[in-house]
């Protein structure tokens, strides 16, 4: 074995040095829309590039739709998405339709667009139990609340992937603050060792709730706790669509070719508050931080892209504004005229065959209802 020096081998300055230097941010699109790293734009024809904007404008629109609704009292559970469009559409966008979403509560938007149809999105919202009925075909979970806790669950989905022989994979996600957890470690460990077909994303958008990202960890990016899992790590620019796109795409291929999960970090930033339950975000960040993350925006460096390439134009976008605002009306008329759930429901959907205890609650409820 290779003698050090004493010096040498408990510098661990050196050591840290040596990993922080490996973790560059990836970026194809920069903050003007011009393309920085020709190598590595994906593949995508000029429809795929309208429909990843057509997306992440609707989404944008969905984000104050849901806000105004919430305040309005016709939502109940909110956490805004405004800011990391392109970390959570164009992340969405590298999948297949077969792949496996286990979100977190700030990822509605990728399970609908992975087909979740909108009006369960806001029953889920409201704790209806029938938003988190998943219709047959459509592979996502509903929205974890605890942080961190779908990346063991990541682990597990995809270990029954690859012992299925199926040509899929599981992508889950967490913040910043998720990957401070326990269940984050967990997750990404047996993920690797058991080399299963996982995309673990972070969206670290620099807080969890009020607390800094740089008072979670000493980690200079947390795409490096990925080296102790053995794992490739990568971390990208989280406001640009194809550095997100490229990242996960990579990913899903290794994935899918056996070679086990990744670890992906995005970069990226919420312009709102945490979540609808008063959170006030101006007591914790400055507005000169939220203006140089609003020049970094996803969607103003798409469109500029777009615009250039002749692809997109003001109509388009109005239509995709319209085509947002009527959809919303629709399914939230939708969710209004579900019927209101009752204790029996809740007992009802719960077992195959009702224990003897759930039993007798069941028919005291029923007698309730019924009057
Ligand atoms: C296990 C657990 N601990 C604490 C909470 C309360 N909590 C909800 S969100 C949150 C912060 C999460 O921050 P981050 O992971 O960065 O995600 P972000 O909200 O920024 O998207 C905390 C501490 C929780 N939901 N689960
Ligand atoms: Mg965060």
């Amino acid at each position: 074995m290779a003698s050090k020096t004493k010096h040498d081998f408990f510098d661990g300055q050196k050591q840290i040095d040596e990993i922080d230097k490996q973790f560059q941010t990836l970026q194809i699109l920069n903050e003007d829309g011009e393309v920085v790293n020709d190598q590595m734009v994906p593949d995508l024809t000029d429809e795929q590039l309208q429909d990843l904007m057509h997306r992440m404008v609707y989404t944008r629109i969905l984000d104050q739709r849901s806000i105004s609704l919430n305040r309005q009292g016709r939502l109940g559970f909110y956490a805004p998405t405004a800011g990391q469009e392109a970390s959570q559409i164009a992340s969405q966008f590298a999948l297949e339709k077969e792949d496996f979403i286990l979100p977190g509560y700030r990822d509605v938007p990728q399970i609908i667009w992975h087909g979740l149809p909108l009006y369960q999105a806001f029953l889920f919202s409201r704790g209806h139990f029938q938003g988190n009925q998943i219709p047959d075909g459509v592979n996502v979970i509903s929205p974890q609340i605890i942080i961190g806790a779908q990346y063991i669950q990541a682990a597990g989905v995809a270990l029954g992937m690859k012992k299925r022989g199926l040509k899929s994979v599981v992508i889950t996600y967490t913040g910043d603050g998720g990957s401070s957890q326990g269940d984050f470690y967990e997750g990404i460990n047996f993920a690797g060792a058991l080399k299963v077909p996982a995309i673990f994303i972070v969206q670290n958008n620099g807080f969890a709730i009020s607390t800094p990202v740089e008072k979670q960890s000493s980690a200079k990016t947390i795409a490096q706790k990925a080296v102790a899992a053995g794992i490739p790590g990568y971390q990208v620019d989280g406001m640009d669509p194809f550095a997100v796109y490229a990242a996960v795409r990579k990913a899903r291929e290794r994935a899918i070719n056996g070679e086990g999960p990744t670890l992906i970090e995005t970069l990226c930033y919420r312009y709102g508050p945490h979540t609808m339950a008063g959170d006030d975000p101006t007591r914790y960040r400055t507005s000169d931080l939220d203006n140089e993350w609003e020049k970094k925006d996803p969607l103003v460096r798409f469109r500029k892209f777009l615009e250039k390439k002749g692809l997109w134009t003001e109509e388009m976008e109005k239509e995709v504004i319209e085509k947002a605002k009527q959809d919303i009306k629709e399914a939230i008329k939708k969710a209004d005229e579900t019927p209101k759930q009752k204790v029996t429901d809740l007992i009802s959907i719960m077992h195959e065959d009702l224990p003897y205890n759930l039993k007798e609650q069941y028919e005291i409820y029923r007698e309730k209802e019924s009057k």
